[in-house]
């Protein structure tokens, strides 16, 4: 028997495939690299806790809001503290926005050239039902010169100045999926070897797709164009699949294409999703991809951001779908451009020691 048989190779592992690609960059230094792996293992210590959430007392609400005025999970804390800790042990951040804090971070990591943008936790409210739920991260590049604290204008940067994003969805199994603008890498995380290996390389999502996903219970104030669009989904007779948790929804549509829409609605005037840690992020991906997102007009990552917690309309996923939205929104007499709802007056956020 052929001895290679009797020991099968396991895979590349995510440390690897990033030494790899940092090859490709003669002139990286490593910090990127550095950044990644910090993301990862903060992933791989919150898929822990998410898998033991029902067995330790951290399921259920903490008894606060975010800056969002939504009720924060006890694990959306949990996230938030394990993500924005491994950045500043990492060393590679100066400043941080995340959902769960009203604020930018201050690492204190002053020489550090990245900022990151981060939903900790996204969906969190479905931990209880056991329903998929994700990480989503945006990493830029910083404008201002290193030796002093971040500032707005390091955070405040379009989508396209991204220099790498991804998700972890934390589901069936549990997956890292990211870009760093040369195409995008799926890594399937092994539990008894602690270690993501790749899984879903050079991922491409399909030009069209027979899938949409919207919440249809918000019908009765979508935009002409809005609904106009969905009419045509099931007069297509596509399928209408929505899971409440957006990386579970966004994840299939990219493998199997497909069209998710988060548009303006009479409770959430710009929509819900925010630009900075769910939108731009997966934008990028699903661009490098070959799939496509705007906010109905306008490409999402070309978005001039005003505030850290912005939010915009959001239609992602199938080029050609995509396109027909906007098609639809364009013969709209109503169409939503984007501007910022005034956000309502910041609650007291969680503060991360
Ligand atoms: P709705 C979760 O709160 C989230 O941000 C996304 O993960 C999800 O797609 C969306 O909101 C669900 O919102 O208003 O349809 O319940």
């Amino acid at each position: 028997m052929d001895h290679n048989k009797l020991a099968l190779p396991v895979g590349t592992t995510l440390d690897r495939f990033i030494m790899r690609k940092q090859e490709d960059f003669p002139y990286a230094t490593g910090e990127l690299s550095q950044l990644l792996r910090d993301i990862a293992l903060a992933a791989k210590i919150v898929n822990r806790e998410i898998n033991r959430s029902g067995l330790i007392d951290i399921a259920g609400a903490y008894g606060s809001q975010n800056v969002q005025g939504e009720d924060q999970q006890k694990l959306d804390v949990i996230a938030n503290i394990r993500f924005i800790r491994a950045l500043r042990n990492g060393g590679e951040v100066c400043t941080i926005i995340s959902e769960e804090d009203d604020e930018m971070i201050q690492t204190g990591n002053n020489q550090g050239k990245y900022v990151v943008a981060i939903d900790p936790l996204d969906g969190s409210s479905n931990i209880d039902v056991n329903v998929s739920i994700g990480t989503i991260f945006s990493i830029y590049r910083r404008v201002s010169p290193t030796g002093r604290e971040g500032t707005a204008a390091d955070c405040l940067q379009p989508g396209t100045h991204q220099v790498a994003a991804g998700y972890v969805i934390y589901g069936s199994s549990t997956m890292l999926v990211y870009t760093t603008g040369n195409g995008v890498n799926g890594f399937t995380y092994e539990h008894s070897l602690g270690e993501f290996f790749l899984s879903h390389p050079d991922i491409i999502t399909p030009k069209t797709g027979a899938i949409y996903s919207i919440n249809e219970g918000s019908s009765d104030s979508f935009s002409p164009g809005v609904a106009a669009f969905v009419q045509y989904c099931k007069d297509q007779q596509f399928s209408a699949r929505y899971i409440g948790s957006l990386v579970a929804d966004f994840h299939r549509n990219l493998l199997k294409g497909g069209i998710y829409v988060y548009p303006a609605t009479a409770k959430n005037k710009s929509g819900k999703l925010r630009l900075m840690y769910e939108c731009n992020p997966l934008a990028f991906i699903v661009e490098q991809a070959g799939g496509k997102s705007s906010n109905g007009t306008r490409r999402t990552m070309e978005i001039e951001p005003q505030i850290p917690h912005e939010r915009c309309p959001f239609f992602i996923g199938s080029k050609e779908l995509v396109e027909k939205a906007e098609s639809f929104i364009a013969n709209d007499k109503e169409a939503c451009d984007h501007k910022p709802a005034p956000e309502p007056t910041p609650k007291k956020a969680t503060t991360v020691k």
